[in-house]
């Protein structure tokens, strides 16, 4: 049990953690503590490491824009890529000495009278520090359904976070919970080693078609010798990325061509109409997270593969009974079923000025904040990849650095304001709120016609900017000081 006093805690060593890391040494900031759960960097990169787990995003955008990577093997990387990637960054920065392993946050409280954060650690650690910022991300607790019966199978069972690898799936009757953005890449992987394959789909994805390739040497090269055409194939990237904003955001006739082409991928791929018809969507493009596979629809035409669209009754010892009755055995069952998303801000559950609990606070008044970054009431804490602030369309590594400068440029304001902390002010959290809830009420997540994680029990979208990036680059590129109160102004300072 120790106490670690420092200026800045980061929690968490995703892409958040690890940039805010960088940029606080390079803004000259460089007492600061970073707590890790596990015992490596990497975040969702990390965990994630079920068969042909990538991103989905393409790499030369998907990376740190201060940190470039000439040799992105294909356009789509896959996730030991990436993490390798992440750690090369961290070695380069010389992050590792500021990194404290196998420390779970558990939440901390505002102490008005020193202007601190008291951080405390599931270990048993506190971290005292003047300013916490949040690096934890939405999808890292794994959401296992609480089925009828779940803790009764006999066999392996494992979410496809937490793949377990000693499990050989060779010759293996395999049944898979979820049709997400995970299973739509493991399925494919997996179809072939697997004696027989039941696939649990509750709602159908729209599945794109995703020409992914090898990047030519000689384009490696050219990025390695010419920085310039390395950026503009990276800025092109971008803007093609970014034109999607519009359709998701209130003009729907822009994602016809998209939902189109998704259509044709299921008929020409897909033999059986009947199977075509259980894939199809009813609700708009966008409304989920669109996906993009050429490998998912040709492993669900496989005879061996069966879709299962009847719904789970309940979990036996010997396999599955959907609700058609029929008890299908299995060997081993995989939950694709995706993260407890708002759970995942339970570890940064902290009471602030006046003692209120954050997460309560937001479960039982709705989730309000300033730009997804800063909470009223929480002051000198920041979120990055906080509410509002997650991407269907581009990405989310561009959003994370601008909340990383918006963070650099406040911990400035404070400094140069010679006071202990900045607080949003109430009335600015207000205008953003209301501002956010006009533009959520356009878009897709909202209107599309369907529920996903994105929306919360009340079905208000409180994962996702709706808007274009670069309007979140605009609302962000700098603190207006007027937003902010300053705490514990020293009144001597000239
Ligand atoms: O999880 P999901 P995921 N009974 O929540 C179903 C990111 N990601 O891990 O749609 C039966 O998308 C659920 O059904 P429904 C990305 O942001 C990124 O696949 O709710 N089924 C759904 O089909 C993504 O959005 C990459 O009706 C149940 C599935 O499980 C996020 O992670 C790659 C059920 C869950 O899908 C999560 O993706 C992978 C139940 N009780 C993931 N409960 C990149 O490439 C849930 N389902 C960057």
């Amino acid at each position: 049990m120790t106490t670690i006093r420092t200026r800045v805690v980061v929690i968490g060593t995703g892409f958040s953690g690890i940039g805010m890391g960088i940029k606080l040494k390079e803004a000259g900031h460089h007492d600061f503590v970073i707590l890790e759960k596990a015992d490596d960097i990497g975040g969702t990169w990390r965990d994630n490491t079920y068969p042909g787990c990538a991103c989905d995003v393409p790499s030369h955008l998907y990376s740190f824009s201060f940190e470039p990577n000439t040799e992105w093997s294909k356009m789509w990387s896959g996730q030991p890529e990436i993490l390798a990637y992440l750690r090369g960054v961290v070695d380069k920065h010389g992050l590792r000495e500021h990194i404290r392993f196998g420390r779970t946050c558990a939440g901390g409280r505002w102490d008005p009278e020193n202007s601190v954060w008291h951080i405390d650690t599931v270990e048993g650690d506190t971290v005292v520090a003047q300013f916490v910022v949040s690096g934890v991300g939405a999808l890292h607790i794994p959401n296992v359904p609480a089925l009828d019966g779940v803790e009764t199978f006999d066999g392996p069972a494992f979410h496809s976070a937490q793949w377990d690898h000693s499990v050989d799936l060779t010759g293996k009757r395999v049944a898979v919970i979820g049709t997400g953005a995970s299973a739509v890449q493991f399925v494919p992987q997996i179809v072939d080693r697997v004696a027989e394959l039941q696939l649990y789909q509750r709602t159908p994805a729209w599945v794109t078609p995703r020409k992914n390739f090898e990047i030519p040497s000689a384009a490696r090269a050219a990025f390695r010798r010419l920085p310039g055409v390395r950026r503009l194939f990276r800025d092109g990237v971008y803007l093609f990325a970014e034109t999607l904003a519009f359709g998701l955001n209130g003009r729907p006739y822009l994602m016809k061509p998209i939902e189109n082409a998704a259509k044709k991928n299921i008929a020409k791929s897909i033999d059986d109409p009947a199977l075509r018809e259980k894939l199809t969507p009813d609700y708009r493009i966008g409304c989920k997270r669109i996906l993009g596979s050429d490998t998912y629809y040709p492993a669900l035409n496989r005879e061996h593969t069966q879709v299962i669209t009847d719904g789970i009754e309940k979990v036996t010892p010997r396999g599955i009974v959907a609700r058609d009755g029929i008890e299908r055995e299995v060997d081993v069952i995989v939950y694709a079923t995706g993260f407890h998303v708002t759970d995942g801000f339970e570890s940064v559950n902290i009471a602030g000025l006046d003692g209120t609990q954050l997460v309560p606070h937001w479960q039982e008044n709705g989730i309000r904040t300033h730009l997804g970054i800063t909470a009223a009431g929480y002051p000198n804490a920041f979120f990055l990849l906080g509410p509002n602030t997650g991407l269907g369309h581009n990405s989310v590594v561009f959003m994370i650095e601008q909340q990383i400068s918006y963070v650099i440029e406040a911990i400035g304001l404070v400094d140069s304001a010679s006071a202990r902390a900045i607080m949003v002010r109430d009335d600015a959290q207000a205008r953003f709120d209301t501002e956010i809830h006009r533009k959520l009420s356009r878009g897709v997540w909202s209107t599309g016609g369907c529920t996903s994680w994105y929306l919360d029990a009340s079905g208000v979208n409180r994962t996702i900017w709706p808007g274009g990036t670069w309007q979140y680059w605009l609302r962000t590129r700098s603190v207006d000081p007027a937003d902010y109160e300053f705490l514990g102004v020293r009144r001597d300072t000239p």
